[in-house]
């Protein structure tokens, strides 16, 4: 809503290692090439650049044999650790943060201390994570060892992958405060896991049935505004890879432009956006920039930028018929 000035904090994590090839770590850079401080600043927003993280020292992490298998568990439980500290302290310092990836394993760091954050500031949490995929893998059930495909399963609290925050106070997300948003690459194990635990999944045909307005409404409409806290998580590959071909793990039937801005668009206007991952953007695999220009616009789109401006209205209902 224009007049509604934020203070937003950027901060860049140049991760790669949870992903399954390389190019990740040039996605802040590709972002702020494109633009997005100045847009977000254009908008009004107070905007500090606190600029990227430097690579954590290497930790001494226990880890469970399953852990420590997969690919790089160390480096990441050293990222995890330091992503955590910083997230806390950036939420608790007020205003909204907005992480750039860097891969999507770097949302264990950041909505751990996001939920800390919460838990401190006695406010409830709910997670939106827009992506093609669930990231619900465990180190049992993951068929590729990456890291990034088990971010949502750390947050609700597998065991195994619990020691990857070392002695950092953990706050489990509760699977019903997730919301998965654009799923359509969802593995065996990480399917049933995810029907047990009860996690919200909206997967591309539903988007397909009953569209982005009522499907998101449905989700804004049951957060309680001043209580709660939403944290998004936004996953390149959510888009269609024509859209999008700036990521390691396209997957096609995804969402278009429109789709991705709508959804952007009512998150601003519901006003509940307290934190912003934008990850897995791998400019290497990019087409001139157009992967990391969308992403640029859809942020812009989250915090206000609109073609005709609308007048203010009550936040949580917007888009109702
Ligand atoms: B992303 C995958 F097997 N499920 O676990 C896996 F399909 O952060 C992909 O969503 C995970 O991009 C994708 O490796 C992780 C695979
Ligand atoms: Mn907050
Ligand atoms: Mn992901
Ligand atoms: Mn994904």
């Amino acid at each position: 809503t224009p007049g509604r000035p934020t203070h937003l904090s950027l901060l860049g994590i140049p991760l790669e290692l949870g992903a399954g090839e390389p190019g990740a770590i040039m996605g802040p850079a590709a972002l702020r090439t494109a633009g997005l401080p100045g847009l977000l600043a254009g908008l009004g927003h107070h905007v500090v650049d606190h600029g990227d993280m430097a690579p954590p020292a290497p930790v001494a992490a226990s880890l469970p044999a399953a852990a420590a298998a997969c690919r790089n568990a160390g480096g990441i439980a050293a990222w995890t650790r330091a992503i955590h500290d910083r997230a806390f302290a950036l939420a608790q310092g007020g205003g909204v943060p907005i992480f750039l990836g860097g891969d999507h394993s770097l949302s264990m760091g950041t909505v751990s201390g996001i939920a800390r954050h919460c838990r401190a500031a006695g406010r409830k949490l709910v997670v939106l994570w827009i992506d093609a995929h669930a990231d619900f893998n465990t180190p049992a059930t993951s068929p590729s060892g990456n890291m990034h495909g088990m971010s949502t399963a750390f947050l609700c609290g597998d065991p195994t992958l619990r020691p990857l925050l070392g002695d950092r106070p953990f706050v489990p997300v509760a699977p019903v405060d997730i919301h998965l948003l654009g799923l359509r690459s969802v593995d065996a194990g990480e399917r049933q896991a995810l029907a047990a635990h009860g996690v919200n999944r909206i997967d591309m045909r539903l988007i397909d049935a009953f569209g982005v307005p009522a499907l998101l409404q449905r989700i804004l409409a049951d957060i309680d505004g001043p209580d709660t806290h939403l944290h998004v998580s936004l996953d390149v590959d959510f888009l269609d890879p024509s859209l999008a071909p700036g990521v390691g793990t396209t997957v096609p039937g995804g969402a278009s432009d429109r789709e991705a801005h709508l959804v952007m668009e009512m998150l601003h206007d519901s006003g509940l956006v307290g934190s912003l991952d934008v990850v897995e953007l791998n400019p290497f695999l990019d087409e001139r920039g157009k992967s990391a220009r969308l992403l640029t616009e859809l942020t812009g789109s989250l915090f206000g930028s609109s073609v005709v401006e609308r007048p203010a209205r009550t936040p949580h209902l917007q888009e109702t018929a």
